[in-house]
């Protein structure tokens, strides 16, 4: 692992259409920002930038349902959206939008160079039109009879009912999937491609280049494009919602048509950061976190994106050629990814999370029923890495009652009402660690490293794993200890162990505060200050442990997690359905 100072953390952007699911928030943004604030608390320069997806058909279709412009639509959602980030404590530096001037500007530098530099082109393809509609259609807004299968609902990308990959003019009676309209043609339409195929080798040595780090989720889904051969890639649309062609391109021979969403959505990485920029009254700082430094500059950023496996094709092979595509001589040359962190699905009771079908957990039904924290450590402990992971409102119930109100709320409720009852309320002053501390703290110090070598690798479920593992041996050493009989004999010794208590409450707090950040403050605010970072502890726990001073107050908290009761599962699993 690179010891890198600046950590330049981006999520894969959330499309502005809707409400995310659960599935949606382990994929991308929350591991995101547990990484983020695991940078920021270790004291590296952190920026953790996400954004939402704007551009593209779905929306100006949706804002069409809504009976709104695309503009105000996508104003309203990114409102929405943020508003659900910050609930759910996503930590970005900056949420911006794709639709942003920043990013126009940037999306049109690019294609410029890209031009400049000979890797676009321009081709003629032949495009569905819909005179009723006045517009282009693109291929799955074309629906006819499947000449495979007779289904008579087939799209113009693919047959549901078959499966079988089609062309619009492969179909049957073709018609808007729009008006239902029929007077459909096929008109030639000028396009611009970006010329893949001849970045293959060079995106070869770089994906070689990962292999040993990166998930193999993501080096073989990076392989399998490659051993395919790379397509030269369509990036304009004949759409008036996106990111214009500018005129000094290919001679203005692409007037009025606008950027595929996939070409300008990952420059929109670069334009919020610029907007961040903007924002902050940084002006170019914004470029310093976008650019190769030289090799071994203790100022290089490292930057990590996070995705979930159906983004891994556009973030391994499309982004990389623009970026390579678009160095300028005499300029640094554009930051690639150095870490990618994929993720496969999380699904409902094994089947999929449905936004049409409203199918599952979304973000703001998640948020009415409980607080964030309980589906961040529940998301965390399960989340689907080496493998597709399923929720239950079983197993979800479970591990909130066990982890967070058994072992985690228990232990912080215990030491420190025993404390505020029997040693009024301060930390003791009068015990000594001895034998039994200095074990407990030689053994921390071996889980707080695997803990943190965990969070380092990405390693979420086995990083929440051990974070459980310590509150466990916590607990362990206080039962051990017993204070509550050890006090009517030995009150030197009951002091001790509540001592330690206290400490072992504060370390929980620091260690959680990534995981379950509000949850970590309050744990925090009962035997110390709450810093806006909660640092890392990098001291021997044997120093940590003895951290808190003798005598200061502690503030015993409320229940700091509520258990599910089962009557709530079963009124969960009605009201949220498909559990069959
Ligand atoms: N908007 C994710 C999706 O909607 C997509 C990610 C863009 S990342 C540049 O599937
Ligand atoms: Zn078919």
């Amino acid at each position: 692992m690179s010891t890198a100072q600046r950590v330049l953390i981006t999520s894969a952007l959330p499309y502005i259409n809707g409400v995310k699911h659960l599935g949606n928030l382990i994929g991308s943004q929350l591991p995101a920002d547990v990484y983020g604030r695991f940078c920021r608390a270790l004291g590296r320069d952190t920026l953790l930038i996400c954004a939402t997806d704007e551009h593209g058909t779905p929306a100006e279709l949706a804002a069409l349902e809504a009976g709104q412009s695309v503009e105000a639509y996508c104003t309203e959602w990114h409102g929405v959206q943020k508003d659900l980030c910050d609930r759910f404590g996503l930590s970005w530096d900056h949420f911006g939008r794709s639709s942003s001037r920043q990013n126009k500007e940037l999306t049109q530098h690019f294609a410029r160079v890209l031009w400049h530099n000979g890797h676009l082109e321009v081709r003629t393809t032949r495009q569905v039109y819909s005179g009723t509609d006045g517009r282009f259609l693109p291929d799955r807004y074309v629906i006819g009879t499947c000449p495979h299968c007779g289904y008579d609902r087939a799209r113009g990308d693919q047959c549901e009912n078959c499966t079988r990959v089609l062309d619009p003019t492969d179909l049957i009676n073709p018609r808007s999937a729009l008006s239902g309209a029929a007077d459909i043609e096929i008109r030639d339409s000028a396009h611009l491609f970006l010329k893949q195929s001849a970045f293959a080798g060079r995106l070869r040595e770089w994906i070689d280049s990962h292999k040993n780090e990166w998930p193999n989720l993501v080096t073989s889904i990076a392989y399998k494009w490659l051993d395919e051969g790379l397509q030269d890639r369509g990036i304009t649309r004949d759409l008036s919602w996106g990111v214009p062609v500018p005129d000094d391109i290919a001679d203005g021979k692409l007037k009025g048509k606008v950027f595929y969403v996939w070409f300008d959505a990952p420059i929109a990485y670069i334009a919020a950061t610029k907007e961040w920029a903007d924002a902050n009254g940084k002006g170019e700082a914004w470029r310093s976190w976008w650019t190769e430094g030289k090799a071994n500059d203790p100022l290089s950023v490292r930057y990590v994106e996070f995705m979930a496996k159906d983004n891994v094709p556009f973030h391994t092979v499309g982004f990389p050629c623009t970026l390579f595509g678009a160095n300028e001589t005499e300029q640094p040359a554009w930051k690639v990814v150095d870490h990618l962190k994929g993720f496969n699905w999380l699904t409902y009771y094994g089947g999929k999370f449905s936004t049409s079908q409203k199918r599952g957990v979304f973000m703001d039904t998640a948020l009415e029923l409980l607080p964030a924290d309980y589906w961040r450590y529940y998301l965390l402990a399960n989340a689907p890495e080496s493998a597709d992971s399923s929720f239950t409102w079983e197993h979800f119930a479970g591990t909130v009652n066990k982890d967070l109100a058994d072992v985690l709320g228990n232990f912080v409720n215990r030491v420190t009402k025993f404390c505020a009852a029997r040693f009024d309320g301060k930390v003791p002053d009068d015990g000594r660690y001895g034998d039994e501390e200095v074990k407990l703290a030689s053994d921390l110090d071996v889980r707080v490293k695997q803990y943190t070598d965990y969070l380092e690798a990405l390693e979420f479920r086995k990083a929440v794993a051990e974070l459980r593992a310590i509150w466990v041996v916590g607990n362990e050493y206080l039962t051990r200890a017993a204070p509550w009989t050890e006090l009517k004999t030995d009150r030197a010794r009951a002091a001790a162990s509540v001592r330690m208590g206290l400490n072992l409450v504060r370390l929980f707090g620091h260690l959680a505060w990534p995981i379950i950040p509000s949850s970590a403050v309050k744990i925090l605010a009962t035997v110390s200050e709450t810093p806006a970072i909660v640092p890392w502890p990098h001291a021997k726990m044997g120093a940590f442990l003895s951290e808190l001073i003798p005598g200061a107050p502690i503030q015993p908290a409320d229940v700091l997690f509520a258990k599910i009761a089962d009557e709530q599962i079963a009124e969960w699993q009605t009201r949220f359905g498909g559990t069959e």
